[in-house]
């Protein structure tokens, strides 16, 4: 056991930790007002090798700094405290594939495979402050290589495995990854999605990696390039082979998770070892109270913030079983998130607004085939839920007793800024608001002009104090970083949605105020597409906006002008659309593709992709006055109409 315990305090995380036993309202005055004490207090939830000097420097803004000087290793947290405790046996997933296989791994089988792999990595030269790319399904080596790598206190960036070839390579030069883990491919609707494939095109464009470690999954036949690419179990051994964690700053980066923004490139958010360990752990108390016994179930993809820190990091702290499911949540019929919380007893099932409203089409039917008793909360994340949703879902699944926890965050705060706190004092639910803000929350809904609106006014929503999960910088970019977030309201942090705060204090947030669409929770930025687009030899321009889609929120439609040799080529609309399958993958193909001959644009030739938004939507188009002199609104509308 010694070299599992290095000199380190292992107990298990209650004994150390109690939440706040006192009211909602106290605890997070206490948060805003005694901020050292309290963050003193909520960072024990973790065993630090070196205790901070100091909890936040906030002497070069937005560059804030948590626990000065703390030093840890967050896969230790996640993984090695827990073997001293009763918890070593205790599964830490149960994971169910697609086609029905199970695997349970316990924390010490956990700690093993890390440790395997983190061996491994080391002998092939990854250290501290490399950048490894994951590229996996929903298989348990995900977590085990996001843990290995954090074990290194080398940086992950894991890219979901629906993103296309040129959206890889692009994360991968920007990373500077010096590695790649993959699988021979992935399962989705039973059907093999070709992830080593998607690499091998990925690495034909980018030229910083040195080695791809390969799962086998399918087992189907795919390309090894000698020299580089080596089969993970070729690699990882058998047997035990101890890696010492490796001490971290606090402020040293995790990982960098790319998400879309305004422009056509990715923002390569980077969150920290302390400060996000510490929030993402809390958050998961406060808003969801789990239980030792309980069995969470996050059925979010990995790939996304959600799951990076709600099916990785946030359980494995805690010490929770998790229920981790491979694939697509109808398949092969659309009772499958209900069989398996009949057949594992979920007590918590944590799912987004589209999934839910996806399953209510096809009835009551399915989860009235199963025995959900076991369930106790629900909750939800990734856009606004319709009141229509959140009922059905209170009903039929939560069979009317289970409280709702609508979360409400993005991948730039890490873990839930606004949302019911179930562990602190539950508030009285409305459907469709996330409630109130998470301790050392401290929101502010400003109009254009940085005023604070009043209540029952739509506003944009910032925030006036940093907090412990915030990320640290983007990858390559500090200056970015500054202007993008923090120039528009003088320093607070804003980043992109419109909120109102009722008469009672709840917020509700009303989706995105920019150039950033959510598709079924995906988040995707319309320059992207347009970019994929305008890319693609045949098109001379491109507009690409979000229409109201009753099941995933928002669907994709794009406006094309055709360059004049390519017009009347036949297939034009599906080559179009297999393309961006292809560069940015399958969450990115328009459900519409309209071809027309103009589109509006300003006299400087920006196109006006908000007029033509608001004219296919049969809304007033606003503010014309930049507009092209030549091309007027009827002009356009009538193209629209010729075209649709
Ligand atoms: C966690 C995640 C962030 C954007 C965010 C907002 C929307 C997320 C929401 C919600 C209303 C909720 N969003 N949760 N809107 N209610 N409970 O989704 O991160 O992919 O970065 O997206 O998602 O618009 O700005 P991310």
């Amino acid at each position: 056991m010694t070299e599992r315990t290095e000199n380190r305090e292992v107990l298990p995380t209650e004994e150390k930790y109690h939440p706040s036993m006192g009211s909602f309202e106290k605890t997070y005055r206490d948060s805003i007002d005694h901020p050292d004490e309290f963050w003193s207090k909520a960072a024990t939830i973790l065993d630090w090798d070196r205790r901070w000097d100091r909890v936040l420097d906030e002497s070069n803004p937005p560059f804030y700094k948590w626990f000065v000087n703390g030093k840890l290793n967050v896969s230790y947290n996640a993984v090695d405290r827990h073997l001293l405790s009763h918890r070593r046996n205790k599964a830490a997933f149960i994971w169910v594939g697609e086609n029905g296989e199970e695997k349970i791994i316990t924390y010490d089988g956990l700690y093993r495979r890390v440790n395997n792999l983190a061996f491994a990595l080391q002998n092939l030269g990854i250290k501290k402050g490399d950048r490894v790319l994951i590229y996996l399904p929903m298989i348990l080596e995900a977590p085990v290589a996001m843990l290995a790598v954090a074990r290194i206190g080398a940086t992950f960036s894991f890219v979901f495995a629906g993103f296309g070839a040129s959206a890889v390579a692009e994360r991968i030069e920007d990373a500077k990854a010096k590695m790649v883990i993959t699988a021979d491919g992935g399962y989705r609707n039973g059907k093999i999605v070709e992830l080593k494939k998607i690499i091998d095109e990925a690495l034909e464009q980018t030229s910083t990696v040195s080695n791809v470690i390969v799962v086998r999954r399918t087992g189907h036949s795919v390309s090894m390039q000698e020299d580089r690419d080596i089969w993970y179990h070729d690699v990882v051994r058998d047997g035990m082979n101890y890696v010492k964690p490796v001490e971290m700053d606090s402020s040293d980066p995790l990982y960098i998770l790319y998400t879309s923004g305004t422009t056509g490139k990715p923002k390569g958010v980077i969150h920290g070892n302390g400060g996000y360990a510490v929030w993402v752990a809390n958050t998961l108390k406060w808003a969801f109270n789990p239980n030792e016994d309980d069995r969470w179930w996050c059925a979010a993809d990995i790939g996304w913030v959600t799951g990076h820190s709600y099916i990785v990091f946030a359980p494995l702290i805690l010490g929770l079983t998790s229920v981790m499911y491979e694939g697509s949540i109808t398949y092969p019929e659309p009772d499958r998130l209900w069989e398996i919380i009949e057949r594992y007893r979920v007590n918590i099932l944590y799912t987004s607004p589209t999934a839910i409203r996806t399953l209510m089409r096809f009835g009551e039917k399915y989860p009235k085939m199963h025995d959900l008793s076991t369930l106790k909360t629900l909750g939800t994340v990734g856009e606004p839920i319709n009141p229509a949703a959140w009922k059905w879902y209170y009903e039929n699944i939560g069979n009317s007793k289970c409280p709702i926890i609508d979360t409400y965050w993005q991948t730039e705060t890490g873990g839930f800024v606004i949302a019911p706190a179930l562990g602190i004092g539950l508030p009285p639910l409305k459907p469709g608001s996330a409630t109130f803000p998470m301790p050392g929350i401290d929101p502010v809904i400003l109009d254009e002009n940085g005023k604070e609106v009043k209540s029952g006014e739509k506003g944009f929503i910032a925030y006036r104090k940093p907090w412990p999960g915030m990320f640290l910088t983007l990858n390559n970019d500090p200056d970015r970083f500054k202007s993008v977030y923090f120039e528009k309201f003088n320093g607070k942090y804003y980043c992109g949605d419109y909120a109102v705060k009722d008469n009672e204090g709840y917020y509700w947030l009303l989706g995105r105020a920019d150039e950033v669409l959510k598709v079924s929770g995906h988040r995707l930025g319309t320059i992207e597409i347009e970019d994929a687009l305008i890319s693609s030899r045949e098109v001379a321009e491109a507009a690409a906006f979000g229409k109201p889609d009753e099941t995933k929120g928002e669907s994709i439609v794009t406006f094309v002008v055709i360059k004049d040799e390519f017009k009347g080529t036949p297939e034009m609309i599906s080559t179009l659309r297999k393309r961006i399958r292809e560069e940015l993958g399958p969450i990115y193909v328009p459900d519409e593709v309209h071809i027309v001959n103009t589109l509006p644009k300003t006299r400087s030739g920006k196109i006006m992709r908000r007029v033509v938004k608001a004219v296919f939507l049969g809304q007033l188009p606003g503010d014309i006055s930049t507009l092209e002199s030549s091309v007027s609104v009827d002009e356009i509308r009538t193209a629209i109409e010729t075209f649709k």
